[in-house]
């Protein structure tokens, strides 16, 4: 019952060029899944849960053409090192989090930024100065500004001369500029700015799956010019396997020398 209600990648069509994982990291309790849970329903909880990993999916129809965006949200914690490799491996675009007033996850900002370009320049073969990742870094918890840790220097610093790389000082609590740092995310990566919350309609399943039936009917989606987006409900994390067969597939379609196989995937 519930299959026929949700949509699928299949009965959306999307081609692979329209598929993209973003993915969230940074310390622990520097508000990534606030972040996430902004993006996805608006919402923001004070309590506090630790995440493991967290798996979302969102569908987008963006004047007549669709897409996929994977939102993998990682542990601050991150107890297993081979996981973060494996998420870094994956990433299309990333969001980069530290809280403002903790100094300590601006270091660890600094040491992700490094470790996301040595992995993706091993993977695409480059040198680690030309590989283009689209980033956004963000200081978070902007609200609590007056217990600053991490001044606006040493940011621009971190930030300086790298023309795929933002930074936004953001508030998921008050939900200030997260809905421009969407904006910018998606332009650095030429995806449609109006993946941002902020620029489509959200639709139910229900909704989405008429238009779906509608657009099959008429061939062509009558809202052509229209942008809408749908959560994917219980969406599932594909298989490490996937994953790989993933990677490589980049690997491949990305590289350009002929040492592709010195990239381990450890
Ligand atoms: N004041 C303030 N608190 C925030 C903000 N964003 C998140 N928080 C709070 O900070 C705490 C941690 O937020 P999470 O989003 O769970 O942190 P996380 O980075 O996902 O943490 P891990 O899952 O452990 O990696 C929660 O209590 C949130 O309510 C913010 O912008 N301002
Ligand atoms: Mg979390």
């Amino acid at each position: 019952m519930i299959k026929k209600m949700s949509p699928s990648e299949s009965d959306f069509d999307i081609p692979p060029k329209n598929c993209y994982r973003m993915v969230i990291l940074g310390s622990t309790k520097v508000g990534k899944t606030a972040i996430v849970s902004r993006f996805l329903n608006g919402r923001f909880d004070e309590q506090y849960t630790p995440t493991i990993e967290d798996f979302h999916r969102k569908l987008y129809s963006i004047k007549g053409d669709n897409y996929q965006l994977d939102i993998l949200d990682t542990s601050g914690n991150h107890p297993f090192p081979a996981m973060r490799r494996l998420s870094i491996l994956t990433g299309d675009v990333f969001i980069l989090v530290f809280s403002l007033d903790n100094r300590e996850s601006f270091q660890e900002v600094q040491r992700l930024k490094r470790q996301i370009y040595e992995t993706k320049s091993c993977l695409k073969n480059k040198i680690k100065e030309n590989i283009d990742v689209p980033l956004v870094i963000c200081g978070n918890k902007c609200d609590r500004e007056f217990h600053r840790q991490v001044q606006q220097e040493e940011i621009e610093q971190l930030v300086a001369g790298d023309e795929n790389c933002a930074y936004f000082e953001i508030s998921a609590k008050r939900n200030e500029n997260v809905d421009k740092m969407f904006q910018t995310l998606f332009t650095l990566a030429k995806l449609p700015h109006e993946m941002s919350p902020d620029l489509h309609r959200k639709v139910s399943v229900q909704y989405c799956d008429m238009l779906h039936r509608k657009s099959l009917k008429n061939k062509k989606p009558k809202n052509v010019g229209e942008a809408y987006g749908m959560v994917t409900p219980c969406a599932r994390r594909p298989s490490v396997h996937s994953d790989l067969m993933y990677i490589k597939e980049k690997a491949i379609g990305g590289g350009q020398g002929k040492n592709k196989e010195r990239c381990v995937i450890s």
